[in-house]
């Protein structure tokens, strides 16, 4: 198996990373130069229709490239620790739930942000300023929205799973494009801390 990713703070190749490092696979990343375009090369789109990170190739070439959909697959190959709720029908679906709400409530306007707001960005796309300054409130929003959920909680689910690490790689990402946590959100802090302070964090 080859995996194609990039070093932080790209957030989507680090739950890869992040969930290699809590099952101890021996699986190395091949860095994919994002800031030469290589994932746009057709190389690597004959990998990635997307153009995307993360992307696996699996030894007879067949190949996952959403990072969720990689996690579950090295989930299923190496099942301890379980990363999806394991056999336990209900933690499963738990953890689909938590997962999907993370994409869709909270990365999705850090990647607006992101897209239409950072100067990084801008030489990418034409960027739609104010759609893109409008996910700063957004993702506050969502983020006092987490903050209420983890109250009284360690994890999203009963125990940690791929939940916290979409959570986590999401949080470090919005902070590092300059959409920090609110101050208020102590509940979502401390647990922030809590998972970034598991040595598979620092990957
Ligand atoms: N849904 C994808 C998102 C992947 C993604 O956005 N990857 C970023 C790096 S974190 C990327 O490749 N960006 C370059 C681009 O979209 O052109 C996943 O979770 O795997």
């Amino acid at each position: 198996m080859k995996l194609y990713g990039a070093p932080n703070p790209a957030p989507s190749p680090r739950r890869v990373r992040i969930a290699i490092a809590e099952k101890g696979i021996d699986l190395a990343e091949t860095p994919v130069d994002l800031r030469a375009r290589a994932h746009k090369a057709p190389e690597h789109l004959a990998l990635n229709p997307a153009g995307q990170v993360p992307t696996l190739v699996l030894g007879d070439g067949r190949t996952l490239s959403e990072s969720v959909a990689i996690c579950r697959y090295l989930d299923a190959l190496h099942p301890a620790p379980p990363l999806f709720g394991g056999a336990d029908a209900f933690a499963v679906a738990e953890i689909d739930q938590w997962i999907r709400r993370v994409e869709l409530m909270l990365m999705l306007p850090v990647a607006g942000f992101w897209r239409h707001a950072h100067p990084f960005t801008a030489s990418l796309l034409t960027q739609y300023k104010d759609y893109g300054e409008s996910n700063r409130a957004a993702t506050a929003s969502a983020m006092r929205w987490f903050d209420r959920q983890l109250a009284g909680r360690a994890s999203l689910g009963d125990g940690f799973s791929m939940a916290d690490i979409c959570l986590l790689t999401t949080v470090d990402f919005a902070a590092w494009i300059g959409l920090p946590m609110p101050e208020e959100c102590t509940n979502l802090r401390a647990w922030h801390t809590a998972i970034s302070a598991r040595p598979s964090a620092a990957a």
